[in-house]
């Protein structure tokens, strides 16, 4: 392997002989002097070259200036030299005295997309896009954002599953499975690893987390939906209610958030303007029923009662709790039975509520969580009740029929955290590949 220095590793005192790698970002082709700004994954560099003249002024051969004419932006070099510090650099403070140059691939002098491109036309060059040190930063974030939740989960015990994104059958809503040919049969892709998650408690894993694919047929073209994301889920026994998995929930994304914060806040101000805020705990929690009784104070009437909170309404309802508590996060708790899934248990005496939660943080939600009902005889009544054919559901109920604990669990959405930590207007800028109703390229 080639050995390189990353630019932001160059001697930060001491002048000398340096060599860097990465691609050109500008080419300022002047008369007696050329510049080339090159950038690596690190930072960026000026190259400089002085063109060569005669004692009388006449221009002599320069092959390196012509070469240095001769680049178009995004072509890929190493280049060699002398290198600099000089305070009047603006970039840095630094320069290399270019004495040679290494062409890997020369680009297309024709940028296909400018800094004011549309978004789908950014998406469809999006490895050009994803050289912006803003959006390299948001996968930087992302790889920070996961190994500090790893770290949580290992110091927690949890053990790491990987579940088959294959299946025989929905877990979630049936109207958003794709369907795939199997051999001579079908197979669905997993809208969750709901069901291989709660099977962990009765094979008596404890605690559990999986980060990995899912899957949803939506057709819709939203900011916050994607067709393929990343889903974050953890799954706990012995659990009194949901506030159990609410505590881990809370204390998960604290980790997080501290770690990314100060890896990279500063970065994250310079580049995006938002400053990170670490979540103080308890996060604040808020009835569902309430929380719509809140925003109906506020002038906003949830268009339907018997459903959901609207997307206006998490908005009004994140409004709300950042003015009362200067909160960011919001957990809408004690959802109605007849909007949740089979699997939520439902609250003691009153089955018209499920011991179940949303997670609203700045106005949009990035996570369902809830304790499972584990009594096999109730879990068959609520199936039943949903229009659900127990036998269909037989491998999963067999989960519950030779001994299991109570437990609970979540599932995040890892690309809808980076968008509302950053403050982007769209999932897709989040997401490496955004995959949606009419995109499966690149
Ligand atoms: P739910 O369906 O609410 O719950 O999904 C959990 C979280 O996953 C993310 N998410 C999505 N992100 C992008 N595009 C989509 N189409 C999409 N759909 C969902 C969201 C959402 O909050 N099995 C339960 C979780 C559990 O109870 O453990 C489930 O999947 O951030």
């Amino acid at each position: 392997m080639t050995q390189r220095t990353l630019i932001k590793n160059l001697p930060a005192a001491t002048d000398g002989p340096a060599s860097v790698s990465g691609w050109v970002e500008t080419v300022r082709d002047q008369k007696k002097v050329q510049f080339v700004v090159l950038r690596d994954e690190s930072g960026a560099v000026q190259l400089v070259h002085p063109r060569l003249f005669a004692e009388d002024g006449t221009p002599e051969a320069d092959p390196l200036a012509e070469a240095i004419s001769a680049l178009a932006q995004g072509t890929f070099l190493t280049a060699s030299g002398e290198l600099k510090h000089d305070e009047r650099v603006k970039l840095g403070g630094v320069e290399i005295k270019l004495e040679s140059l290494d062409i890997a691939a020369a680009a297309i002098p024709e940028t296909p997309i400018a800094d004011d491109s549309a978004g789908d036309k950014r998406m469809d060059w999006r490895f050009l896009d994803l050289r912006q040190p803003k959006n390299n930063l948001i996968f930087r974030i992302q790889t920070t954002l996961e190994h500090a939740w790893r770290t949580y989960w290992v110091e927690n015990d949890f053990i790491e599953l990987h579940t088959p994104k294959l299946m025989a059958s929905a877990s979630e809503s049936k109207a958003e499975l794709f369907e795939v040919g199997y051999f001579d049969t079908k197979a669905y892709l997993a809208q969750s690893p709901q069901f291989f998650k709660q099977m962990a408690q009765p094979a008596g894993f404890g605690k559990i987390f999986e980060v990995g694919p899912a899957f949803r047929a939506d057709p819709s073209f939203t900011s916050r939906h994607a067709t393929e994301f990343t889903s974050v889920d953890s799954e706990i026994s012995w659990i009194d209610s949901h506030e159990d998995v609410m505590k881990l929930h809370e204390e998960l994304l604290v980790a997080g958030f501290a770690a990314v914060k100060a890896k990279h806040g500063a970065e994250i101000e310079a580049l995006w303007g938002v400053e990170v805020t670490v979540p103080t705990t308890p996060f604040p929690r808020i009835p569902l029923a309430e929380a719509k009784r809140i925003v109906a104070e506020r002038g906003y009437e949830v268009p339907r009662q018997d459903d959901d909170m609207d997307p206006e309404g998490e908005r009004q309802i994140a409004a709300y709790v950042k003015e009362t508590f200067d909160h960011e996060f919001v957990f809408l708790t004690d959802y109605a039975s007849s909007i949740r899934p089979f699997y939520h248990m439902r609250h003691d005496g009153d089955d018209s509520l499920t011991n179940s939660y949303d997670l609203i943080f700045n106005g949009v939600e990035i996570s369902t969580g809830a304790q499972r009902e584990h009594r096999v005889e109730v879990l068959v009544e609520q199936a039943k009740s949903k229009g659900l054919e127990p036998e269909e559901l037989d491998f999963y109920l067999d989960f519950f029929r030779y001994g299991v604990p109570p437990h609970g669990g979540f599932g995040m959405g890892l690309s809808r955290v980076l968008m509302l930590m950053l403050h982007l207007s769209n999932i897709r800028e989040a997401t490496y590949l955004f995959r949606g109703p009419t995109r499966l390229l690149p």
